[in-house]
């Protein structure tokens, strides 16, 4: 089994070390960085932390701010070409998240990874349900305290990317969500995480609700509204709650690209398997079994249509 002091043997501490989210980071995300850079003090390193893009989720940055993360923009950390990045829950390739200068030296993720990592450690498990549950081995083996703000952050990833226990859940995400329970703030966290939505969402969930294509049990939801990654999950979520649906995307704009956000209730159709097949050539996607997401650039956008018949395909129906 992996864990801290092996990621440590890694690490030059002579030269700067970078906790890195992912681009537009969400809970699981944020809470993993928050843990390991703890965990990385507690050893005697000075590490930063910081995410690529923005924070677009009032829920993370009023969780940011209830637990005092100490997490910045990467474009405000200082950085150079010798500081050594550690990404957690968003390996994209052997590159930096979000494109800026060092070395990636590790990679802690559960995504199935589109290529293996070329880096000096990485641990990816793509069966678990939150990269937090992979911090919180890593606390449980290497039996360091869990501070009560890192144990309510680790729980809100573990119950956001579970979707409270009901997705993607292996033996440990129970047995994370058990201990984290007693150790956290449950009550804070759950709360913070049911009110993610507010009455200026409406106006998303109307257009998708009018815009919505059913064919079989497969759901095409094309957006025009601009709205952050975390809406458009949501929006994602309300849909495979239709007990007749089984698969979801949701497509929309956002400036130079196309997002895509894919639910799945049906293991013949994993997420991360669908996308890539369906926007292979013209974007690049990934995620898990049962939820994923992807970007096409502007200029290669199929159209609509044309992009949903690139699903059907993707999923073996006549188009
Ligand atoms: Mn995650």
């Amino acid at each position: 089994m992996k864990g801290i002091q092996e990621l440590i043997s890694v690490l030059d501490k002579k030269r700067d070390i970078v906790v890195q989210a992912h681009d537009f980071p969400d809970h699981d995300a944020v809470a993993s960085a928050f843990a390991l850079t703890h965990l990385l003090k507690v050893n005697g390193l000075a590490p930063r932390l910081c995410y690529g893009g923005d924070i677009q989720s009032t829920s993370l940055t009023e969780a940011i701010s209830m637990l005092e993360i100490p997490i910045a923009a990467s474009r405000d950390v200082p950085m150079d070409d010798q500081s050594q990045i550690i990404i957690v829950d968003g390996f994209i390739g052997n590159r930096n998240v979000a494109g800026l200068p060092g070395e990636v030296v590790a990679v802690i993720d559960h995504h199935s990874p589109p290529i293996e990592p070329d880096c000096k450690y990485w641990d990816i498990r793509p069966n678990y349900g939150s990269c937090c549950t992979i911090l919180y081995e890593y606390y449980k083996i290497s039996k360091t305290d869990l501070p009560k703000s890192i144990a309510t952050a680790l729980l809100m990833g573990v119950m956001m990317d579970t979707a409270f226990m009901t997705r993607g859940v292996a033996l440990v995400d129970l047995e994370a969500f058990t201990t984290l329970f007693f150790q956290g703030d449950w009550k804070s966290g759950s709360k913070l995480l049911r009110n993610s939505l507010s009455l200026h969402d409406l106006g998303v969930f109307r257009e998708a609700i009018n815009a919505c294509i059913v064919a079989e049990d497969f759901c095409f939801v094309p957006i025009q509204k601009e709205c952050s990654v975390e809406v458009m999950a949501l929006v994602a979520d309300f849909f495979l709650g239709l007990r007749e649906l089984n698969f979801v995307v949701v497509v929309q704009p956002d400036r130079d690209e196309y997002r895509l956000s894919v639910r799945s209730d049906d293991v013949g159709r994993p997420s991360d398997i669908v996308i890539r097949k369906a926007l292979s050539g013209i974007g690049s996607g990934g995620g898990h079994i049962h939820m994923g997401g992807g970007s096409i650039p502007r200029d290669l956008f199929p159209g609509e249509e044309g992009l949903r018949k690139r699903f059907l395909a993707a999923m073996g129906k006549a188009t």
